[in-house]
């Protein structure tokens, strides 16, 4: 049985940055609020089709080099991975790491820890545990855990969800939490989607099934149930589209007409040609990544692509 460390009460439970965002002109909500129960299967979902590529080329990336890949990082290792889900990034590396802790952050923590259970009776050697918290602004390590020669583990391209800045102090979190450990150093085996062609991007963003638009707009569902609000989502549409900019796909809800929206301490009107921001997603070049890696204090130690060169797997350790 997976052991669960529940840190979500000591978050900031008060939805404050939620409150701030939805205030915010334009509205926003924070990307982790996508993340309930149906969300987190949406996700999974997501992953399966054919439009989103980012899991599909990851995959490829670890199906072809988890051998290696493991072979680079410390026996008896505590893996951390950041976003756990559905536990299917991990897995393929587990198998050859094999590590002394898995560790799995999540703040859906109850889908995570179903599939932990599926995966246990395979790691009986490995340590499991499901830390359920929010490490959007950073990841507080519960000293009782320990954490022998620590190995980061953040795929999917979340760190993109990050404003490079923010991914840069948070990156820079991670190098201070291996300062604390016995070994002064650690390990951080990333993914990220790197910037391609815009039609890719977009389709991969508002696909076919609209599997996507049901994901994006489940999040004001989980709003009624997490705030007491009261949006009507046959109001909302989705919409994604490339920032050229700012180097990042968004997902945006779009209400059709204005709508008046109430929660438990307030409420405001969401006008009809403004829509809500609900993700960024940031797309890196090769060279922006490095740099973001090093600026962090992180040394790059050996990079893997796909074989169209549109998502990149870095190993790198801190300094
Ligand atoms: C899990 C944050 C990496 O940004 O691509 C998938 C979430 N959003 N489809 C991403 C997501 C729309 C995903 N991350």
């Amino acid at each position: 049985m997976p052991r669960l460390i529940d840190l979500r009460r000591h978050d900031a439970e008060t939805h404050q940055d939620l409150l701030d965002g939805l205030y915010a002109s334009p509205p926003r909500v924070p990307p982790r609020y996508f993340y309930d129960e149906l969300g987190s299967a949406l996700f999974s979902a997501i992953t399966c089709l054919l439009e989103y590529y980012p899991s599909r080329l990851e995959h490829a990336i670890f199906d072809r080099h988890a051998r290696a890949i493991a072979d680079r990082l410390p026996r008896k290792a505590t893996l951390v991975d950041l976003g756990a889900g559905d536990g299917s990034k991990a897995q393929r590396l587990l198998r050859w790491l094999r590590p002394a802790q898995y560790v799995a952050v999540d703040i859906a923590a109850e889908s995570t820890r179903r599939a932990l259970q599926c995966m246990a009776p395979d790691y009986s050697d490995t340590g499991m545990t499901v830390l359920a918290c929010d490490f959007s602004t950073g990841l507080s390590w519960p000293r009782r855990l320990g954490c022998e020669r620590p190995v980061f583990f953040f795929a999917g391209s979340s760190i993109g969800n990050f404003l490079p800045r923010q991914a840069r102090s948070f990156l820079h979190g991670l190098c201070q939490l291996c300062r604390n450990s016995a070994q002064e150093r650690g390990d951080l085996m990333i993914g990220v989607d790197l910037v391609k062609d815009p039609a890719v991007m977009q389709a991969a963003y508002d696909d076919a099934l609209g599997v996507t638009a049901a994901f994006n707009r489940n999040l004001l569902r989980h709003l009624n149930g997490a705030i007491g609000a009261d949006f009507d989502v046959n109001h909302f549409h989705h919409h994604a589209c490339f920032n050229e900019e700012s180097s990042r796909m968004e997902m945006w809800l779009l209400p059709d007409a204005d709508q008046q929206v109430r929660w438990q301490q307030g409420g405001r009107v969401f006008h009809a040609g403004e829509g809500l921001l609900t993700e960024c997603s940031h797309k890196y070049t090769r060279a922006g990544f490095r740099l973001l890696l090093a600026a962090a204090g992180f040394d790059v130690q050996h990079e893997w692509l796909d074989a169209s060169e549109g998502y990149l797997v870095c190993h790198a350790r801190s300094c």
